[in-house]
C-alpha cells in the first residue's frame, strides 16, 4: 500500500513478493536448521578460565580477550589447532533430516573472518588448519543429498580483514584499504557461489556497520551480480541499505531482498506487522549462544515442545522457523541439541501435514493453538488442551469456507463436530464445537485436522 513517493537508485526493485518455483519452494519449507561453526567453538564461550555471558561467537570481541595481546597472538592463531577430526556431515544431515528441517543455513564465515572454505582470498582459511579439508562442500554436500536446500551464511563484518572498518574510513590510507575490503568482499561472494553451485542462496549478516550503510551503490551492483551469476538465488533483506541508509526496508517502506529477515530470536504477535511479506526466524535454543558454549547451565534451555509452538507460531503466518545448533570444536554436535532435534523431529513426522506447504488460514487465532491451511483442510494444532475437552471453532461469516469433519491427525480418529447456535442475530460468526476424547491425555502439542467444503 505504499507508494514510491521517495526516487531511489538503491532501493528494492521489487513490489511484492516474489512468484517464481525456487521462492514457492522456500515458502514451503516450514522447518529449517541454523548452524554456527568456527574457530571459536575451541573456546566455546570461555577465555583463560573465564566465563563470558555473551553469544559465544563474538567471543573476540569480548574485553579481555579483545586485548591486542590476547587476539592477534591467541584468537587468531586457534585456527592452527581447529582440528575437528569427529565432524561427519553426513551425519549432521541425517540429524537434520530426522528434526525435519527442509533447509539449512550454515556460517560459511562469521564476524572473526575465519573461512571454512579454502578461499583463494585470504590465508585466514580451513586449508591452513591441521584439518585442511573443505567444509563447507561437505556440508553442502551431505544436505544436498539428503534432500535439504543449502544457504550460506557470510558476514560482511570481517574483523580479520586488514582493510575492514566499522566507522566510515575517515583518512585516505582507511579509505584505499576499505576498498580492498569491499573487492575481498565481492570475490569471495562470487567464489562461494562458483564452488557451491547447489547452494539456493545466501543469509547475509553483520551488515549494520556505518560503513557498509554507505555502499548503497556497491551492495546493489553486487546483488545484482550475484543474482544473474546463480539464477533463482534467495537473498533475504539483510544485504545492503539504499542510498538514504534504510535497511531492510528502503526509504518508500519497501522489502529489499527476498524475505524479511528482521525477526531474530522473537516472533511477530499478529499477520497485520507482515504485510503479507515472506519471512524466516531464526532461533536459539538457549536465550541467547549461537555459537558453541560449553556452560548451558546458567541459563533457559527451550524444550523440543516450546520450539514446536514457535514452528506453529511461524508458519500459521507463512513464515519459517530456524533452529539453530552450535557444534563443538571436535565437530560434534551436543547431546542436548541432538536430544531437542529427535525430539521435535518425533513431531515433525508424525504431523508433518500441519506444518508444511501451509499458509495462513485467515482466522482468528484460537487461544488453544494455531491454525495452519492447505486447500480444503485447516489443521489446528493445540497446545493448551481446554479442560472441557471442547474445542470451540469462530468462523467469521466472511470467510469462505466452513468445517464438516474433523480428525486427530495422527491416529485418524473421526471426532464429533456440531454447530452451535447462539441465538444472536447479526453475529459477525458461526461457530462450531469440536468434541476431543476424554481420555485423550496428552502432553505433547497435536494436531486436530478440520475438512472444509466451499460455502456460498
Ligand atoms: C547476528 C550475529 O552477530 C550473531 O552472532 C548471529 O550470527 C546472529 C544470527 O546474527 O546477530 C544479530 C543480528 C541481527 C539482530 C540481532 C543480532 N537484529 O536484527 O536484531
Amino acid at each position: 500500500s505504499k507508494t514510491d513517493t521517495i526516487p531511489l537508485k538503491y532501493g528494492s526493485h521489487r513490489t511484492g513478493n516474489r512468484t517464481d518455483a525456487d521462492m514457492e519452494r522456500w515458502r514451503s519449507y516450514g522447518l529449517g536448521q541454523f548452524i554456527h561453526w568456527g574457530v571459536y567453538a575451541i573456546p566455546g564461550g570461555h577465555w583463560e578460565g573465564k566465563s563470558y555471558n555473551g553469544a559465544a561467537e563474538w567471543i573476540r570481541s569480548w574485553s579481555g580477550v579483545s586485548a591486542p595481546a590476547n587476539w592477534r597472538t591467541t584468537y587468531d592463531n586457534l585456527y592452527k589447532q581447529f582440528n575437528p577430526t569427529d565432524f561427519d556431515a553426513n551425519k549432521w544431515a541425517s540429524q537434520a533430516k530426522d528434526m525435519g528441517a527442509k533447509y539449512v543455513i550454515f556460517t560459511t564465515k562469521h564476524h572473526d573472518g575465519f573461512s571454512l572454505w579454502p578461499s583463494k582470498y585470504t590465508d585466514y582459511n580451513i586449508a591452513n588448519t591441521p584439518y585442511k579439508k573443505d567444509i563447507v562442500k561437505q556440508v553442502v554436500d551431505a544436505y544436498d543429498a539428503q534432500g535439504i536446500d543449502v544457504y550460506l551464511y557470510f558476514s560482511i563484518i570481517d574483523w580479520n580483514h586488514k582493510g575492514y572498518v566499522s566507522a566510515v574510513p575517515k583518512t585516505e590510507a582507511d579509505s584505499v584499504a576499505y576498498e580492498d575490503f569491499k573487492q575481498f568482499t565481492r570475490n569471495q561472494l562470487i567464489e562461494l557461489l562458483k564452488n557451491y553451485p547447489k547452494a539456493k542462496g545466501l543469509w547475509f549478516d553483520g551488515t549494520w556497520d556505518a560503513a557498509w550503510v554507505k555502499q548503497s551503490k556497491f551492495a546493489d551492483d553486487l546483488e545484482k551480480e550475484l543474482r544473474a551469476l546463480h539464477p533463482g538465488l534467495i537473498i533475504g533483506s539483510r544485504f545492503r541499505a539504499d542510498e538514504n541508509g534504510k535497511r531492510h526496508f528502503d526509504s518508500n517502506g519497501k522489502m529489499m531482498g527476498d524475505y524479511e529477515q528482521g525477526w531474530e530470536r522473537k516472533l511477530p504477535t499478529n499477520i497485520e506487522v507482515l504485510n503479507g511479506r515472506d519471512w524466516d526466524c531464526v532461533m536459539t535454543i538457549p536465550p541467547n549462544q549461537w555459537g558453541y558454549n560449553s556452560d548451558w547451565k546458567s541459563s533457559y534451555i527451550k524444550t523440543a515442545n516450546d520450539l514446536t509452538d514457535m514452528l506453529l507460531n511461524a508458519v500459521s503466518m507463512n513464515g519459517n522457523l530456524v533452529v539453530n545448533f552450535g557444534p563443538d570444536g571436535n565437530g560434534n554436535i551436543r547431546s542436548e541439541e541432538a536430544h531437542t532435534a529427535a525430539k521435535l523431529g518425533e513431531w515433525t513426522k508424525l504431523n508433518g501435514e500441519a506444518i508444511y506447504g501451509v499458509r495462513y488460514s485467515g482466522l482468528p487465532k484460537p487461544d488453544y493453538g494455531y491454525y495452519t491451511k492447505k486447500d480444503n483442510k485447516l489443521y489446528l494444532t493445540i497446545l493448551n488442551k481446554p479442560v472441557n475437552n471442547v474445542l470451540r471453532l469462530t468462523i467469521p461469516n466472511s470467510f469462505k469456507q466452513k468445517p464438516t469433519s474433523a480428525f486427530l491427525l495422527n491416529g485418524k480418529s473421526q471426532l464429533q463436530i456440531t454447530t452451535v447456535d447462539m441465538g444472536m442475530s447479526g453475529d459477525a460468526n458461526v461457530y462450531f464445537d469440536i468434541q476431543l476424547p476424554v481420555s485423550l491425555n496428552t502432553t505433547s502439542p497435536f494436531v486436530v485436522t478440520i475438512e472444509l467444503n466451499e460455502t456460498k
